[in-house]
């Protein structure tokens, strides 16, 4: 911007008459912008409704099995409920940034040219809430130890916060080097959940380890598509707002209501291996100061 500034000033001031008042006409200024068109906003509202009726079919199931047995489904419900909310911004157009990621002047100086692109900075927000309740069904389902989960929930923190400083990211090195950042984090994911996941289920019965390794998998999969459709979207810029908005519409039905039914179907059918919770979840934190029948106040 400075740079444009400057070699404005320099051109105009160099052949414009001394004695003329120091009035710097404009260059005439081009935009090239990449934003979203009827497709991505009709893709973002169709995915808006789907997480809100997933979130209300989540909170029907949850209310149909014992507070107990409710961790998962809660859980599930607030991932549905998070991309709700984002979604809904999104589709009505907010959480969405310019990102000016170039701006030149022509061979001859005659005109600006500014390069934008939209960056819909409230996904960065969802997947910071909601990859790590992700992250916390399964590590809960494989009874993974608390260490291990904090590691793999910090790691997705920096991830998706190296993300979106990379999508704003001014230069090249800015950019992948954050990205970097990311993929780094990401990586200690995946060897949380598939090493040391693994050997948390080990003791299991068959049917749970058989559903963690299908279900862990899946995720797996999925979650390893989203460093790609960014690298070949607001990375490299190759793919165009609408394309990105598409795929992540799709990762994201699969990744979260998708993911959910198949979890909470399958918890539910399994439910006496499943853990159920007493204790502060069930029944609050103490009896202390509760009003005892027959203590007469
Ligand atoms: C970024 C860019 C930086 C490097 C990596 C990424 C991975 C993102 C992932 C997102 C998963 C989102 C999910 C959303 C739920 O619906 C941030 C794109 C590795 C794995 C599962």
């Amino acid at each position: 911007m400075e740079e444009v500034l400057r070699k404005t000033t320099a051109t105009t001031t160099g052949t414009a008459p001394t004695s003329f008042p120091t009035v710097t006409p404009d260059l005439p200024t081009f935009y090239f912008t990449d934003v979203a068109s009827d497709t991505g906003k009709r893709t973002l509202w169709v995915v808006t409704v789907f997480m809100a009726l997933s979130s209300l079919a989540f909170y029907g199931m949850a209310m149909r099995v014992p507070v107990q047995k409710r961790l998962f489904h809660v859980m599930t419900a607030f991932i549905t409920t998070i991309a709700f909310i984002s979604y809904f911004a999104m589709a009505s157009g907010d959480g969405i940034n310019f990102h000016v990621y170039k701006e030149k002047t022509t061979k001859h100086h005659t005109a600006v040219e500014v390069y934008s692109r939209q960056v819909y900075w409230a996904r960065y927000v969802d997947w910071s809430l909601t990859t790590p309740l992700l992250l916390a069904d399964l590590a809960f389902l494989a009874g993974l130890n608390g260490a291990s989960m904090l590691v793999a929930i910090f790691a997705d923190v920096i991830m998706v916060l190296t993300g979106l400083f990379a999508a704003f990211g001014n230069s090249d090195g800015q950019k992948w080097g954050y990205y970097t950042m990311g993929c780094a984090a990401y990586l200690v994911i995946v060897y949380q959940l598939a090493i040391n996941g693994r050997t948390a289920i080990s003791n299991k019965d068959t049917k749970t380890k058989t559903f963690f390794t299908m279900i862990a998998g899946y995720t797996l999969l999925l979650w390893t598509a989203y460093p790609i459709v960014w690298g070949i979207g607001d990375g490299a810029r190759l793919m165009n707002v609408d394309a990105e908005v598409v795929c992540y519409a799709i990762l994201d039905v699969l990744a979260k209501p998708i993911f959910g039914f198949w979890l909470l179907t399958t918890h539910d059918k399994m439910s006496r291996n499943t853990a159920s919770i007493e204790g502060f979840w069930a029944y609050g934190l103490t009896q202390e100061g509760a009003i005892r029948v027959g203590d007469g106040a």
